[in-house]
């Protein structure tokens, strides 16, 4: 690229190397950094390492045109963007160790006036931990940058409609920060920049997700006594939410994916004695897919005692929620395994039609599995498992409310 780049993005993934097309889509150039050689070999000759509907274009036109290079260490530039994972320690403690070693990467490529933003999901207080580091060791520069927090808030498998689109939030460590994120953004998205402080959009993304984990605890608590109470409890949750100001979500076999099941963590994590709500919301998500597991073990015993023959099982659905091939965190994968763990020479059928073949599991198509089943458990509601045939002899365990 012979231009000269005037964002840096650290980090290319699932959000980073969107956001990245996006900007260069915008005749902005971006110098993208991954320490991964392999996904930096990648996107330079013009291809993606993710699966996300229409990022293939936009990445290949980026590169074609000169407008986004990748490279494993930054250079300099005015903006800088920090799009990097924040995974977990032990006890589900946040690990912003990524964050901190991106922005060790910049320190002394950074001048006066540059903007410096931290998209990561990040507990609350990073920002302003980021700043003090970059001002220790670049004291000349003290206040003299523009530093903020911009969480995204994108679907994935809609990123690059949910990137221009949606709202954003936008906190600087002081007001000049905020206006100089806010001016940043409003060049390539479309969505209302909102403006606050770094510590409320910090909190705001750990928010949202923990809001989504409480109402779905709620449904599955519900699920778990309307089981006892022997209430179908998607039958309630329709009725309850026939009132005009109730809006029950609905239960699953437990909470997936790498957002909701972990944001809330964030929280919790640096604040356990007022976060009651928020902790209660993950045990309870937690204890669902266990209870489902247990659920499946029970129905085998039953049917070994009446028909004196063990039963064959088939357990519908691996991916974390309906009509994705995504595995990851899936509370379905996890119900899947411990069955297995305890399996007691049972013929057992793993159905996830969305993806082909699974290096652990051995899986069968939708309707043989159905067809040969004794037990069948219905783990994600994906869309080949609505309307399907259920001959009445069999035992039907319906985790996500698929049998009508
Ligand atoms: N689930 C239920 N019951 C429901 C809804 C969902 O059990 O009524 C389960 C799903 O099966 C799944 C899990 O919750 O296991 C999460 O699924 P989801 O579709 O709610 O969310 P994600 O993880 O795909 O994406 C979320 C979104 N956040 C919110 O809706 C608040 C997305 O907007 C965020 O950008 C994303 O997390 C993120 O990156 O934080």
């Amino acid at each position: 690229m012979s231009k000269k780049p005037d964002v840096v993005m650290i980090g290319l993934g699932y959000i980073g190397l969107p956001t990245a097309a996006l900007i260069a889509q915008n005749k902005t150039c971006v110098h993208g950094v991954d320490i991964n050689p392999k996904v930096v070999e990648t996107i330079n000759a013009g291809q993606i390492h993710i699966v996300e509907p229409e990022l293939d274009i936009a990445v290949a036109n980026a590169v074609k045109e000169g407008y986004l290079k990748a490279d494993t260490v930054p250079v300099e530039a005015n903006t800088y963007l920090i799009v990097v994972p924040t995974p977990f320690k032990a006890k589900n403690e946040p690990d912003i160790s990524f964050v901190e070693a991106a922005t060790k990467a910049i320190l002394p490529l950074l001048k006066e006036g540059d903007l410096y933003i931290i998209e990561s999901t990040s507990p609350i207080g990073t920002t302003e931990q980021m700043m003090h580091l970059i001002y220790s060791k670049r004291p000349e520069l003290e206040s003299k940058l523009n530093i903020a927090y911009c969480p995204e808030r994108v679907l994935p498998g809609n990123v690059m409609y949910e990137l221009v689109h949606n709202d954003r939030v936008i906190g600087g460590v002081d007001e000049k920060s905020t206006n100089k994120a806010v001016a940043f953004y409003s060049q390539f998205i479309k969505g209302a920049l909102h403006k606050t402080n770094a510590r409320t959009a910090e909190m705001c993304k750990l928010v949202e997700n923990s809001s989504r984990d409480v109402q779905i605890a709620f449904a599955n608590e519900l699920s778990l006594i309307c089981d006892k109470a022997d209430i179908n409890v998607w039958e309630l949750i329709a009725l309850a939410n026939k009132h005009p100001r109730v809006n029950i979500l609905q239960p699953g076999c437990g909470v997936g994916g790498h957002c909701i099941a972990v944001d809330p963590y964030f929280i919790v994590a640096d604040y356990p004695m007022e976060s009651k709500i928020i902790g209660k919301a993950r045990e309870i998500n937690n204890y669902k897919s266990f209870w489902c597991a247990e659920k499946v073990q029970t129905a085998r015993l039953e049917f070994e005692l009446k028909h004196g023959r063990k039963p064959s099982i088939a357990l519908m659905g691996l991916a974390f929620k309906p009509n994705i091939d995504d595995l990851r965190e899936s509370p379905a994968k996890y119900i899947a395994q411990k069955v297995l763990q305890n399996a007691n020479n049972e013929t057992y059928f793993i159905v996830e039609p969305n993806i082909e073949t699974h290096k652990v599991f051995k899986l069968t198509c939708y309707s043989e599995a159905v067809k040969e089943a004794d037990i069948i458990a219905f783990l994600v509601a994906h869309d080949e498992f609505k309307n399907l045939d259920l001959p009445k002899e069999k035992v039907i365990l319906d985790f996500c409310g698929i049998v009508k």
